[in-house]
């Protein structure tokens, strides 16, 4: 049972010596994730203050170009993750191409990520937050990225909301540790997190019913009004899966006329929050199949997702098949 309050450093470290044979190369590595995510979140906490909002391209008082938060966002993921040695390859969904870091020739794993996601609330103080998902790597290319989300090693986010979280599986459960900002540590704070049977909350963004493209889905949604459910929607992947985690119920982005795979890619978001949703008790699906058994096909694929707690998406299930 984990301690309660236990740094993340030291959460990692003991996991790793449950397994005899680890080299320590899969620690380094989430240290290295969780070195970027305190950067980007001193960023996210100064965003009001320094020119880091509005759209790239400007230039501040200073003369300096001023960078948006995904953009710089996605530097520090890549400068502090190829630093750390411990990546063969790191794929972001802010860049066409994967990057081969020098410094990661030897290493075993590659690792997929959204820098800062939930981009539209970035400006507006609502939650945003960096998903991440790391597999194994085999050949040593791009097809280490095309492996199936139950083959992932680790997958997790960071979520910038009223405190700072950084939610964690390594397959072994799932554990949530909110930033002490007064010493600079994730403390675990959630631990063993387990998603309720059921909630009373559905978050899917209803102003596109009309374009939904999945039959059955509309009868769906009306079904959880009549029985009482209510609506949260905030836009941000990581805050409304978040509140899914802990309250229960479903969340869900389906294919639509415009998205006609969903808007959310496989990669960097379905797959990562579909492993961290499963661990805790939930599931995930497509609306076909469980969305850890997609293998990709190319590294910026969508998906429809539908996760959630067990019941709900049972029942979804039921009425769209
Ligand atoms: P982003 O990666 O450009 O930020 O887009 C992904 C976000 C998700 O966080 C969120 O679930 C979804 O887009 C919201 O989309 P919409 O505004 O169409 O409802
Ligand atoms: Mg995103």
């Amino acid at each position: 049972m984990a301690k309660l309050g236990i740094d993340l450093n030291r959460f990692i470290l003991e996991e790793e010596r449950k397994h005899p044979k680890a080299t320590g190369s899969l620690s380094i590595a989430l240290m290295a994730v969780e070195g970027a995510a305190k950067i980007i979140a001193s960023h996210v906490r100064m965003a009001g203050l320094v020119d880091v909002l509005g759209k790239a391209g400007k230039v501040n008082v200073q003369g300096e170009e001023v960078q948006k938060l995904d953009e710089l966002s996605n530097e520090i993921m890549v400068k502090h993750l190829s630093d750390s040695g411990q990546f063969y390859a790191l794929a972001s969904e802010e860049m066409e191409e994967p990057v081969f870091p020098e410094q990661g020739k030897d290493a075993q794993y590659v690792i997929a990520f959204d820098p800062l996601d939930g981009s539209s609330n970035i400006d507006v103080n609502v939650s945003i937050g960096t998903i991440f998902s790391i597999h194994r790597r085999i050949n040593g290319g791009v097809e280490d990225f095309l492996q199936e989300g139950k083959k992932q090693v680790a997958a997790g986010y960071i979520i910038y909301g009223s405190s700072t979280m950084f939610v964690l599986s390594t397959g072994n459960g799932v554990n949530g540790f909110t930033l002490d900002p007064s010493v600079g540590m994730f403390l675990l704070s959630h631990p063993d997190m387990k998603i309720p049977q059921k909630g009373k909350i559905y978050s899917i963004n209803e102003a596109n019913a009309k374009k939904w493209t999945q039959p059955g889905l509309v009868e769906y949604i009306d079904r959880l009004k009549e029985e009482g459910y209510t609506a949260r929607y905030i836009g941000s992947m990581v805050a409304d899966v978040h509140r899914t985690l802990i309250k229960g119920g479903i969340f869900g982005y389906p294919a639509d006329r415009k998205n006609t795979s969903g808007k959310l890619r496989l990669l960097y978001e379905a797959s990562p929050m579909a492993f961290l949703v499963e661990q805790a008790g939930g599931k995930a699906t497509d609306g076909n199949r469980d969305i850890l058994d997609i293998k990709p096909t190319d590294l910026h694929q969508r998906t429809p997702v539908f996760l959630g707690s067990p019941k709900e998406i049972d029942q979804l299930l039921e009425f769209i098949k």
